[in-house]
């Protein structure tokens, strides 16, 4: 599954959904929004967010604008793939 992330170089939020990327070293596609020439109120991202905000969870079912809500989308992808790994190994 392709995991977009819109997101700013110096959001705070943004970079806390990073750093829940990193560490549950899942993949992620980087879209970057320049909040300083207002990228974010682009009509084209209002589509996605209409809070006009970063950060922005894309995935091929589903769209997430709340960096908390996007941290338990990685804690249950990040699970569900552990589960699934140890499956295998049984
Ligand atoms: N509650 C939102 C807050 C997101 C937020 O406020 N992001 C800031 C950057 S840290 C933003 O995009 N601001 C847009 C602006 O400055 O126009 C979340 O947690 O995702």
């Amino acid at each position: 599954m392709t995991l977009i992330l819109y997101h700013g170089s110096s959001s705070v939020y943004s970079s806390k959904v990073r750093i829940g990327f990193a560490e549950k070293r899942l993949d992620w596609v980087s879209h970057l929004i320049n909040l300083t020439v207002g990228e974010q109120n682009d009509p084209t991202y209002l589509k996605l967010n209409p809070n006009r905000v970063v950060p922005t969870q894309v995935t091929p079912t589903q769209i997430i604008v709340e960096s908390s809500v996007i941290l338990e989308f990685i804690d249950e992808l990040s699970a569900r793939k552990i589960s699934k790994k140890s499956r295998n190994l049984v």
